[in-house]
This record gives C-alpha cells, structure tokens and sequence, in this order.
C-alpha cells in the first residue's frame, strides 16, 4: 500500500513537501518525490501535523454531568467530586464504556490519535479501570490510550485507596495518579506522593498526579513531587497535572520552585477551559485566572500542554474533545500571544503532549515513524490558529481515519462569496500586507 501526498506545509519548512507513506509507514518526505504505482492525494499547501494529543481527560465520567443530580450548583472541585461519588456508585462497566466511545469519537473526529485517560481507582469494584483496560485493547489499531490509576477521593482518605491504587497497576494501568491536595490533611497529600514514587518505581510505571488543583498558595504538593522524582532519577516520567495554585504562588517561592522544575524535567498539563471556570469561585475581584504559570514554564523550557479534561461531567458542562478550542483559550488566559508565541503554539496539544506521554519515538512526521498525521484547513499555523481551522483529514498507520469536507456557505452576495473561501493564504497576505 503505497500513498502520495503531495503538498504539504509542514511547519517550519519553507517548500511544500511531499509525503511518502508506504506499509503504515513514512517513506520519504522531500519536495518533490517521483514514484509509480501510488495514489495521489493533493493537500494543496495545507498545514500537515502531527496528530493532536489528548493528555489529559476523564474519559469515565464523560457526559454524566447531564444526569439527573449530578450538575455542579457551586461549580467547584469539591462538589464535582461528591456528585461523582454518587454517579460511580451505580454505574455499569457496560454503559461506561458507551460513554467513554462517544467521548473518543469526539475528540478522534478532530484529529486526536493518543489519548491519555485519569480513571477512577477509589472504587473496590474498580469499573472505571475495568471499562477503559477493554476499550484500550479494544480500539489500539486506532488510537493509542494510556490509562493513569487516578484515586479521585484520596490515597489515604478513602478506604483502602493505597491498595485500590496499587491493584489498578496490577490490572495493567500505565501510569500512577493522585490527588494529595484533597487528602485530609497535608501529611496525607504528602504520604500519598511518597506512595506515588514507590509505586512507581515498584512497578515501572509513569506518573501524572493531579496536584495543587487549587487557589491555596499553601497548597505546595507540586514541590514535594518535584523533589521525589527528582531525586528517585524519574522526573522526567512524571507529569503534574492542573498545578492551578503555582499560578497563585509569590514571585519568591515560585523563583526557587522553578529552578528545581528546570533540573528535575517534569511535564506539566494545564486545563485552561477546565481550571477557568473551577478555580477562581472564592474570590471576590480581583478574580484569579486559576492556572498554572503556562507562559513562564514554557519560557523556561520546561515542557507543557493543553488538556480537555472533561466532556460534560459533574466538574465541567461543555467540551468537545476539539483541541483547537483548548489551545484557544489556554493562549488567550496564558497571554502566549504574540506572532512568536502563536507561530509555535500547536506544539501545545501535539509534540509537548507527546513528550508527557513518552510516546515520542512513534511520533513525529520523519522517515521510518509511524504514518500518523492531521491536515488542517489553514496554509499556516497562524491562520489555522486565528480561523480556529478545523481537521480536513487524519491519517493514523497510513489509514485514512476520515476526511472532512471544508465549511462552505452558500450566498449570492459577492462580498460574502469573496470571504466564504476555506483556504486562508488570500487573508493572510491582505493582513500582512497592510501591517
Ligand atoms: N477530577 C478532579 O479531581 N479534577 C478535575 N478537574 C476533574 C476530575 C475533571
Ligand atoms: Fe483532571
């Protein structure tokens, strides 16, 4: 099986580039490659990526805040976590598993190949890790998923979690979670860390701890994490996930914080739709943005990216797995918004949430990697980003996993006609032009 596509503006090359893919693989990539016997597919100078990447969402509790009782009134972490007590305890791995396909069909239609998914291990019948260990084997020729055993309601807070959690990788979690900044107390968040590392370490699993998902500045679980994996040599295995209260720490702490940061190589994950709307709730003005420090981890050169989180669950009522809508408000409330920083911004939900995952050497659009790749309906990064231009096509393996027709209106009206063109190139020449 061999394909050609030819014309692809991949980023930072200067000359349109044509693509190679033969047995699910890259073939070639060159500016002109003469081949026989191969279809031909013209991407006609659009953006060709790496697929999106998915880093972070809770594929278990999808679509369950439309429930009857399950809605978040205070719209806080804390009564997200009590209506998904209730919820969890009824649940069947059946329907969870409807759920969670629904909630990958949504983010696959829009160019998402590697999805990493928080399940809820605070549950002895352990459901969630149930369903998602079956759809992970089940859909693995499609997209990759890794599973994070994530103790929502406490490593040391709820009945036997330390043991739940360490059965979940047993079962053949890939990752270790925790949550110490809804533990207790402080000395169980911080036991709970040192359990994380173990557990680790015993196991040879990565970690992606949800920590600091608070507006506390006294909530300092990320240092603590920091420091362990640092010193266990595993830092950069380990991701930590929401972080929001590092955004509320003073200039002096987070100085200190950010050179160990820099030396122990950790990922971090920002929820930008997810923690603008869940943090902030008990302030008064001026209101808090409830992030992590994006723009400055970013600067310094640690590694980090955009995540959904959540699709209509009891912490979140919208979502739809469309990263481009992540990346718009993260750069947006991040202020990661000049020409240099919008130029480079995919990287946030592509090859950054890659390097989280540890899956760079399958990814990447390079000779002898996999063929898995995403056109956007855009000639630049910048226009795709300004236009929030949609995924025309995603090809995982070198299977086509679908091919999307452009938006078009119908009008009579020339002036509309003249806009209504899905290609941008003409928009962005008249913009720069004039500047
Ligand atoms: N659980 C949690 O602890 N935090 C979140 N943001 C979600 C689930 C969605
Ligand atoms: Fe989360």
């Amino acid at each position: 099986m061999r394909k050609l596509y030819r014309n692809a503006r991949l980023q930072d090359v200067d000359a349109l580039q044509d693509i190679l893919v033969e047995d699910g693989k890259f073939a070639g990539i060159a500016p002109h490659i003469e081949t026989e016997g191969a279809e031909v597919i013209d991407l006609a100078g659009r953006l060709t990526l790496p697929p999106y990447v998915e880093p972070h969402i809770h594929l278990d509790c999808v679509y369950t805040g439309l429930q009857d009782g399950a809605a978040n009134r205070s719209m806080t972490l804390f009564e997200g976590i009590k209506n998904w007590s209730t919820v969890k305890a009824t649940v069947s791995v059946g329907e969870m598993k409807e759920r969670a396909k629904r909630a990958i069909r949504e983010e696959m239609s829009h160019g998402v190949q590697f999805i990493r998914t928080h399940v809820d291990v605070t549950n002895p019948k352990q459901t969630s890790l149930k369903a998602l260990l079956e759809l992970r084997e089940e859909l693995k020729d499609l997209v990759t998923i890794q599973i994070v055993a994530f103790p929502q309601e406490g490593i040391y807070s709820f009945p036997n979690g330390a043991a739940l959690l360490e059965e979940a990788l047993r079962m053949g979690a890939d990752c270790v979670g925790a949550i110490p900044h809804y533990e207790l107390a402080r000395e169980f968040g911080e036991k709970s860390l040192h359990k994380v590392v173990e557990l680790a370490q015993k196991y040879d699993k990565l970690i992606d701890a949800h920590c600091d998902e608070t507006d506390d500045d006294q909530s300092r679980f990320l240092e603590l994490l920091t420091a362990l994996t640092y010193q266990a040599g595993i830092g950069d295995r380990t991701t930590a996930s929401h972080t929001c209260s590092f955004g509320s720490a003073n200039g002096a702490y987070a100085f200190r914080l950010m050179k160990t940061l820099v030396k122990a190589k950790l990922s971090f994950v920002s929820c930008p739709t997810e923690n603008i709307s869940l943090e902030g709730r008990q302030d008064s003005y001026p209101k808090r943005r409830g992030l992590t420090r994006v723009k400055e981890l970013h600067d310094a050169g640690i590694n980090v990216c955009f995540a959904q989180d959540s699709i209509a669950d009891p912490w979140y009522p919208l979502g739809n797995g469309n990263l481009m809508n992540i990346l718009d408000h993260g750069i947006h409330i991040c202020q990661m918004m000049s020409f240099a920083e919008i130029d480079h911004a995919f990287d946030l939900i592509t090859v950054n949430s890659a390097r989280a995952l540890h899956i760079l050497d399958q990814y990447g659009i390079e000779e002898g990697k996999p063929a898995n790749f995403i056109v956007l309906d855009a000639d630049s990064p910048f226009e795709a980003i300004r236009q929030r231009a949609d995924v025309l096509r995603s090809v995982h393996g070198g299977e086509e996993l679908f091919v999307r027709e452009p938006a078009r209106i119908e009008t009579d009206i020339p002036l509309l006609r003249a806009d209504a063109s899905s290609t941008t190139d003409k928009n962005y020449k008249i913009i720069t032009d004039k500047a």
